[in-house]
C-alpha cells in the first residue's frame, strides 16, 4: 500500500494518476499548502524540501514527481507506462521525462514562486513564461511530426507528465492548449479513466 501526500492539482497529480493507471493500492493524505503544512516539522521529517508529492514506498518517504512516476512505471510494468529497458523508444522516453523535469517544471516553479529565484519577480515570470512557451513549441512540433502520443504510437508517463504541466499553464500568457497538437494530446489524456478519477478525487475544476 502506497501513501501519497498530495495537494489538489499540484505536482502530486502525476503520481496520483500513475498510481491509478497502475491499479496500485494507495491511500491519499491531503497536505494543506495554503496553511503551510508542508513547512511544519511533521511534514519536513518526511520531505525536507517542504514540497508535495511525498510517496511512502515500502515504508519510506520518497520525493520528486518525475522519479516517482518512473518508479511506479518500473514497479508495475503491466500498466505499460514506460518502454522497457532496451525498447526502441526507451531513449525518447528518458529524454522527454528529463526534459520535462529539468527544463519545463523548473520554469513553472519560477512562474509560481518567482521570489525563490531572487531579482525582479515580473522579469523572472516573463522569462519563465517564455521558456514554457518554447517548450510547448518543441512538444507540439514533435506531436505534429510523430504523434498522436509523445512517444508516437504508445501512451506513456510522458503524456501524463506533459498534460499535468499543460494544465498548469492555463492562466499563463500563452496556454499550452493554444497549440493544436497539445490540445489534442490533453483531450486524449484527460479522457482516460485514471485522469478523470484523480481529478474528481482531488476536486479539480473541469479542464480542458
Ligand atoms: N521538484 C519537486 C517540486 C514539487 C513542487 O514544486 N511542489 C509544489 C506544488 S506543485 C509545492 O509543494 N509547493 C509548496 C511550497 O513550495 O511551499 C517535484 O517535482 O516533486
Amino acid at each position: 500500500m502506497y501513501i501519497l501526500y498530495y495537494a489538489p492539482g499540484a505536482a502530486s497529480q502525476l503520481v496520483h494518476v500513475a498510481l491509478l493507471e497502475a491499479g496500485a493500492p494507495h491511500r491519499l493524505e491531503h497536505v494543506d499548502l495554503e496553511g503551510g503544512q508542508q513547512h511544519g516539522a511533521a511534514y519536513r521529517a518526511m520531505n525536507p524540501h517542504g514540497h508535495v508529492p511525498t510517496l511512502i514506498v515500502d515504508g519510506r518517504p520518497q520525493h520528486e514527481c518525475a522519479a516517482l512516476a518512473m518508479l511506479i512505471a518500473e514497479r508495475h510494468p503491466e500498466a505499460a507506462l514506460a518502454p522497457a529497458p532496451g525498447a526502441a523508444d526507451r531513449a525518447d522516453y528518458l529524454e522527454l521525462m528529463f526534459y520535462l523535469a529539468n527544463s519545463v517544471q523548473p520554469a513553472f516553479r519560477h512562474w509560481f514562486y518567482p521570489q525563490e529565484a531572487g531579482g525582479d519577480p515580473a522579469a523572472i515570470k516573463n522569462a519563465a513564461a517564455a521558456r514554457i512557451e518554447n517548450a510547448w513549441q518543441h512538444l507540439a512540433a514533435r506531436l505534429a511530426s510523430a504523434g498522436p502520443w509523445l512517444l508516437g504510437d504508445r501512451y506513456s508517463a510522458v503524456d501524463l507528465y506533459a498534460t499535468m504541466l499543460m494544465r498548469w499553464s492555463r492562466h499563463l500568457p500563452r496556454p499550452a492548449l493554444t497549440f493544436a497538437p497539445l490540445a489534442v494530446l490533453a483531450a486524449r489524456v484527460t479522457a482516460r479513466p485514471a485522469w478523470q478519477r484523480a481529478a474528481e478525487t482531488e476536486g479539480l475544476p473541469a479542464w480542458p
